[in-house]
């Protein structure tokens, strides 16, 4: 991850250490936006002071360019959207590519390209989140962003397959694929496995296979009408390092769901047991329950309640709070300065086509915050959604009880120094 941590559009005024440090402001170069209109258009960017550090060494080619919170548009342009491959870069062909359709079906189908951009074509705003995002770690930040994403319906797909009655569960293969070790396998012995089994000196045994990304959701999940096989994104043809020729968009599921580099489409009759439904991406909790003490295990799924502020704004000497929310139909968002009074922001409305579903998008929010004292201060906020459901603070006893990061929602401070 080399990419520079400040936005691209902006010149920095004082030189790159100084406006790290906070001290400097940057200026936004360019005509103002004519979105969101209550953001401070012509104002300048007053950069966080708590920057992310790059993400560690092991990430890398895992993580590609994270979200620049300060450079937030509504619609994240796609080569500053943020990246997560776990093993290779497929690269496709978008003309010897097919989709399969296999298992419990009564119709398999072998789909090309054009067999899908012949369907209905369908759009989703959707903010996609890794559910690894602010999961603790100073550098986990910016694994989220909004895009149009553009596709056939996969439910229309699923009918014209026509699922058999046994079929429960929909996998999704990606065509990336990489060596895996699943350890302790006690009491295997190597008999009918595909992988090397190799005794890890321990009294168990490691078993090394080449695993296929893939991921499933129930039947009933996949049949939902707004999933997609996307093929754009923001009325681009899908970028390669965001799953080309097709991917699964699932709105409102966390990143892992959205499968990439699409090939197959399996059902089956049980579960499906892979290593991103079971292994990975699994949220274990502690709970206590009278008295005793409860493990509980489960797949990541869907987004959770968010926000958090994106940049601040001064135009002479008032300050305004841009921030996003997003994770389920939001009612209104608060944001709280220092240990002062959780106060109202304002919602913006989203510029969405009328023939876009949008409600998965992210909604962006202000808050006038007025002339503030010179000095550092400290910015967070919550959302509500329309069931009355408040984002919870990081010591949510719901939050504190897990033992892994994943769908880490709690309520997320920035510091900013005002001069
Ligand atoms: N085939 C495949 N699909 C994948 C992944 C992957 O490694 N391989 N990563 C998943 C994860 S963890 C996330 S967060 C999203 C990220 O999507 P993006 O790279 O388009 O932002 O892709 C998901 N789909
Ligand atoms: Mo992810």
């Amino acid at each position: 991850m080399a990419e520079s941590k400040l936005p691209r559009r902006t010149v920095l005024k004082g030189g790159a250490a100084a406006a790290l440090t906070g001290v400097t402001v940057l200026r936004v170069a360019g005509p103002a936006r004519a979105f969101p209109a209550a953001a401070g258009d012509g104002g300048v960017v007053v950069p966080w002071l708590d920057q992310p550090p790059p993400p560690p060494p092991e990430l890398d080619g895992i993580l590609g360019h994270p979200l620049v919170w300060e450079d937030i548009e509504y619609l994240t342009p796609n080569e500053k959207f943020f990246t997560v491959k776990h093993y290779n870069q497929p690269q496709l062909s978008p003309t010897g590519w097919r989709l399969g359709l296999t298992g419990l079906v009564a119709n398999p189908l072998s789909l090309s390209l054009a067999d899908l951009k012949a369907l209905p074509r369908r759009s989703v705003t959707f903010a996609l989140e890794c559910s690894g995002n602010t999961n603790g770690a100073p550098f986990a930040i910016g694994l989220i962003g909004n895009a149009r994403w553009g596709g056939a319906s996969l439910r229309e797909v699923l009918k014209k397959a026509r699922p058999l009655d046994p079929g429960i569960e929909v996998v999704f293969w990606g065509a990336d694929k990489g060596q895996v070790t699943i350890r302790d396998n006690t009491g295997i012995t190597g008999a009918g496995q595909t992988g090397t089994v190799v005794a890890d000196g321990s009294g168990g045994l490691d078993l090394t296979i080449t695993e296929q990304f893939a991921r499933s959701m129930s039947l009933q999940d996949a049949m939902s009408p707004e999933n997609l096989l996307c093929y754009e994104m923001n009325g681009a043809p899908l970028p390669a390092d965001h799953g080309a020729p097709v991917r699964l968009i699932a709105p409102d599921w966390y990143g892992v769901a959205n499968v990439k580099w699409l090939t197959r489409i399996e059902i089956t009759d049980s579960r499906f047991q892979g290593r991103f439904m079971a292994r990975d991406y699994v949220s274990i909790r502690e709970e206590q329950r009278a008295g005793e003490t409860v493990w509980t295990f489960t797949s990541v799924t869907h987004e959770r309640l968010k926000s958090a502020p994106a940049k601040v704004i001064r135009a002479g000497d008032r300050y305004t709070v841009l921030g996003a929310a997003w994770g389920a139909p939001i009612a209104k968002v608060e944001a709280q300065v220092d240990d002062g009074p959780w106060r109202a922001t304002t919602l913006v409305r989203n510029p969405s086509p009328t023939t876009n579903r949008d409600e998965s998008a992210w909604r962006f929010w202000t808050l006038d915050w007025g002339t503030p004292t010179p000095g550092e201060h400290a910015i967070r906020s919550r959302a509500y959604d329309k069931d009355g459901n408040l984002q919870p603070t990081p010591q949510d006893p719901y939050l504190t009880s897990r033992r892994t990061f994943w769908e880490s929602n709690g309520q997320i401070t920035r510091r900013v120094l005002i001069p």
